[in-house]
């Protein structure tokens, strides 16, 4: 029986989910990108500076990831450097950025597959937000406590009512967050101060020790409020260290490596096995997407839409590695590291006795992406005290530069690894294509019919609530999905 989710709720974006059942489980799934955008196409004769400007407009939710990536593409093409400054500068308004994004996705996203909120009427404390917001719901808005997707919560007060209480903080740590990032960054969302050759700041004391402060609170909620939130869920949902399970391929392009001591390595894992990274093994397949051509790399692809087209199902593209799908996110850059992987896992052994098999699970991406904030806001702090404000923290490019060339920009975003690429002639973008995290995690099948890493980890997932399929929610959810992102 085909079962499906149109739109599914709490992501970023317009997504379509269409499920086989058979004797309880999905045997087979797809998702579906249900809209086309064209970013690609409309920056095509444009200045190249405009790029990084437009391109940050794909998505609200993760505002400044494409800006710092077509950065970084602008500086290989134009052929500049920035200063140390300007690389922390930017790793720092970065990895701020993820960190508060994560705690989004976590409380305001997934916790709604896990708790009942309705537990917050039998409230008799004083805390005086979740004393508002109960008598603000009983009083003005009793539907919101009505589950429309039935399913097995967490009901008890003891459990949920202050994971309610984090999930009502965490709108503050988030707020909290974006005062930080608009004090680097000019304002927020979408700093406008980041250029191929740095950030355009005054770099004073006042605006370091700001930043500072904010870094130390976002850290002590991430490691009192956020991971124990999680190690709770998880805790209750141990079933989820096998439900959700992926291909076991990872893609990681490094990252945060202005402080001598960088944070990520490049590489990949092919069914669990590390190998390093080859730029040019990665190519997009169009077999299954609405878009005319064939599998090529990111440097020979170009974007024709076909709405219509015979065995396409989804605006998505298939980006593959030497012809794998393969997961990106805060799990493929943890476990693509050699340090990272062994504290994660030694985390995972620690609360719960699991290992490198259950990090390719529901549980194990949402533990990773928590278990990522800390290491983000840790090395915000490292990278705070290496500013330098009696150093430039920018150099300038000459906008009336005829460039002609190519530039590639490897960076990361909250949902995994993000790819930008542009070509130009005598001072206008003649290519531009992004492969996007959502893109590589969202896929449909390929030409081999291989399936995406998604409509993989569906397969085997239990539909014991087949209306509204909460445990296909929460599969999909543990990636947290960004159509907007995927389609571009
Ligand atoms: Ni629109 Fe974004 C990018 C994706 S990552 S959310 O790039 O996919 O946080
Ligand atoms: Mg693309």
């Amino acid at each position: 029986m085909v079962k499906r989710i149109s739109p599914l709720t709490r992501i970023e974006g317009h997504l379509k989910v269409e499920v086989d059942v058979s004797g309880g489980k999905v045997t087979s799934a797809k998702v579906c990108g249900e809209m086309y955008r064209g970013f690609e196409n409309l920056l095509i004769g444009r200045h190249p500076l405009d790029a990084q400007r437009i391109t940050q407009r794909v998505c609200g939710v993760c505002h400044e990831v494409h800006g710092i990536a077509s950065s970084k593409a602008l500086a290989d093409l134009y052929k500049v450097e920035p200063p140390p400054n300007g690389k922390l500068l930017k790793d720092i308004i970065l990895a701020l950025h993820m960190a508060i994004d994560h705690i989004l996705h976590f409380f305001h996203l997934a916790l709604p597959d896990y708790v009942d909120f309705a537990a917050l009427v039998k409230y008799r404390g004083r805390d005086p937000k979740l004393s508002k917001l109960k008598e603000w719901v009983i009083s003005k808005r009793p539907y919101l406590y009505t589950k429309k997707v039935p399913g097995d919560y967490i009901t008890d007060p003891e459990t949920a009512i202050p994971l309610v209480a984090n999930y009502i903080e965490a709108f503050d740590k988030i707020s909290l967050g974006s005062s930080a990032l608009a004090t680097l960054g000019g304002k927020a969302p979408f700093a406008h101060n980041v250029f191929p050759g740095g950030v355009s700041v005054e770099l004073t004391m006042d605006r370091i020790a700001k930043v500072s402060t904010i870094t130390d609170k976002l850290l002590y909620f991430v490691e009192k409020k956020y991971l124990t939130s999680v190690i709770e869920v998880a805790k209750r949902y141990r079933e989820y260290f096998r439900i959700g399970h992926g291909y076991m391929n990872l893609i990681s392009y490094g990252g945060f490596e202005a402080t001598s001591d960088p944070l990520y390595q490049k590489g990949v894992m092919i069914n669990g096995k590390k190998y390093p990274l080859d730029v040019d093994g990665i190519v997009e397949d169009v077999a299954h997407s609405y878009y005319d051509g064939q599998a090529e790399s990111f440097r020979r692809e170009s974007t024709k839409p076909h709405y219509g087209k015979e065995g396409a199902y989804s605006w998505v593209k298939a980006p593959r590695y030497k012809g794998h799908p393969m997961e990106t996110g805060p799990i493929s850059r943890i476990m693509v590291t050699d340090r990272t992987r062994k504290l994660f896992l030694d985390f995972l052994k620690k609360h719960f006795g699991v290992g490198f098999k259950e990090v390719f699970s529901t549980n194990g991406r949402n533990l990773a992406r928590a278990f990522e904030a800390k290491l983000l806001l840790e090395y915000v702090n490292r990278a705070l005290g290496k500013l330098n404000p009696s150093e430039s923290t920018i150099v300038t490019v000459d906008v009336g530069d005829k460039v002609s060339g190519s530039g590639l920009g490897l960076s990361n975003a909250a949902r995994g690894e993000l790819l930008h690429y542009i070509e130009a002639e005598s001072g206008r973008i003649t290519k531009y294509q992004m492969v996007v995290p959502s893109t590589w995690n969202f896929s449909p099948r390929d030409a081999n019919n291989k399936s995406g890493p998604v409509e993989k980890a569906l397969e085997g997932t239990p539909v014991r609530f087949s209306e509204g399929l909460i445990e296909v929610g929460r599969v999909i959810r543990s990636y947290d999905p960004c159509t907007a992102c995927s389609i571009h």
